[in-house]
């Protein structure tokens, strides 16, 4: 039986599969990128880690017209074999070969070119601000690690975010662990921050006055 990921060359592809088929392909992007990694080395938890995600993102929002922008860009090599990538997957990071980080040159769907973390909200506000200028109707998905959410520059975009009241849709990609162990004030401050999220209201006007419970 062929492979259903030989038979994606876009998005577009994922999205005529069947929720069922959808596991079947996650399964082998993760033996595509093991075996890629394996042999050219490479960010490989993150990326294993996103796989679902990112099947889940480009099969419900309409890619590239729906503006995905992830966070770091780290994590999105299951995102760059779907979207046309497969090829040349084997020279990730190789002179020559395509970004281990997102990037604007390599694909239409690479819409915001990263390598730094704490970027995607910001950049899809911006993003946003210009859909509304030029009144189009799409899309824009910032999708943030729990490590790149306690970066200065994620506070400034969510802060203008609410502020703008925007339609922005940011994802909480929540593993709970970044480069080593969370650690901060942030993560200390009890629950993941996918608990917290629940609570961040309640949090803001209540305990907004509350010192934190250590120091960042
Ligand atoms: C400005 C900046 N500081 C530090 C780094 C190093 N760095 C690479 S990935 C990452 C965060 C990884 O944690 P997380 O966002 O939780 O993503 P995960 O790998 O867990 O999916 C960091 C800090 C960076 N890329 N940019």
């Amino acid at each position: 039986m062929g492979r259903l990921l030989d038979g994606i060359q876009s998005p577009a592809d994922v999205r005529r599969l069947s929720v069922e088929e959808l596991t079947l392909l996650a399964k082998e992007v993760r033996e595509e990128v093991l075996s890629v990694v394996s042999e050219v080395g490479g960010h490989l938890a993150s990326t294993l880690g996103a796989v679902e995600l990112t099947l889940a993102l480009h099969y419900v929002f309409n890619s590239p017209d729906d503006r995905i922008v992830w966070d770091t860009g780290h994590q999105a090599y299951a995102h760059k074999l779907i979207c046309g990538r497969r090829d040349k997957f084997p020279t990730i990071r190789q002179l020559g070969g395509i970004s281990g980080f997102l990037s604007r040159e390599e694909s239409e769907y690479d819409v915001f070119g990263a390598g730094h973390a704490g970027t995607s909200v910001s950049a899809s506000l911006g993003m946003v601000v210009a859909k509304a200028l030029r009144k189009s109707k799409h899309k824009v998905v910032a999708v943030i690690s729990d490590g790149c959410l306690s970066a200065g520059l994620t506070f400034e975009g969510l802060n203008q975010a609410g502020h703008l009241n925007k339609d922005l849709i940011v994802v909480l990609n929540d593993n709970e662990i970044f480069i080593d162990p969370r650690v901060g004030a942030i993560s200390s401050s009890g629950g993941s921050p996918a608990e917290k999220s629940h609570q961040s209201s309640s949090h803001l006007t209540q305990g907004g006055r509350e010192p934190l419970p250590c120091r960042p």
